[in-house]
C-alpha cells in the first residue's frame, strides 16, 4: 500500500503567486500542488494536499492524519511562529513531521526567527521556494525505507 502523506499549508498561502514574488515566487498553490503530486506519485506516496487560513482547520487535519497518514509535510505560514496549540497537535502525531517555507525565515525579521513547529519536526527546509516541498518528500521517502528496511 502507498504510504500516505498530508502536505499542510496555513493562512495566506493561497495568495501565492498573486503578491510579493520576489520572496514567494510566482507559482500559485495549485501549481505547487501538481509538482508535489507528481513528484509523490514518483516515490510511491499518496498526497493529501490541504491549505487553510484557520488556525482550528490545520489543527482537525493534523489530527486526522493521526492513524492515516505516515508523514506531515507542514508549511504554517504565520503561525509558524505563534501557535502553541499547533506545535500541540504536531507532537500528538506519531509519524514524521517535515516542516517547509518557502522564503528563508532565518534572513527575514526576527519575529520570523522561531518557529513553534520546528520542536514537533524531524527537520527544516526553507529558502528554496516551491522545491522545498520536493526536498521534503525525498526525506519522508528516505525515512521511510529505512524504517522498512
Ligand atoms: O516562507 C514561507 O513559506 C512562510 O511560511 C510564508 C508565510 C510567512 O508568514 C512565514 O514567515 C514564512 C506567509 C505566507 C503568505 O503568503 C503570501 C503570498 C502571497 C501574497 C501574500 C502572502
Amino acid at each position: 500500500m502507498a504510504a500516505s502523506v498530508f502536505i499542510l499549508n496555513g493562512p495566506n498561502l493561497n495568495l501565492l503567486g498573486e503578491r510579493e514574488p520576489e520572496i514567494y515566487g510566482r507559482e500559485t498553490l495549485a501549481d505547487i500542488e501538481t509538482s508535489a503530486r507528481d513528484h509523490a506519485a514518483s516515490l510511491g506516496i499518496e498526497i493529501n494536499f490541504r491549505q487553510s487560513n484557520h488556525e482550528g482547520d490545520l489543527i482537525d487535519a493534523v489530527h486526522d492524519a493521526r492513524g492515516k497518514a505516515a508523514a506531515i509535510i507542514v508549511n504554517a505560514g504565520g503561525l509558524t511562529h505563534t501557535s502553541v496549540a499547533l506545535l500541540d497537535a504536531l507532537n500528538s502525531f506519531d509519524g514524521t513531521v517535515v516542516e517547509v517555507h518557502l522564503s528563508n525565515i532565518h534572513r527575514r525579521e526576527q519575529f520570523r526567527h522561531h518557529s513553534y513547529v520546528a520542536a514537533a519536526s524531524v527537520g527544516s527546509i526553507c529558502g528554496f521556494g516551491s522545491h522545498g516541498y520536493i526536498l521534503a518528500l525525498d526525506a519522508i521517502h528516505t525515512i521511510l525505507e529505512r524504517a522498512s528496511a
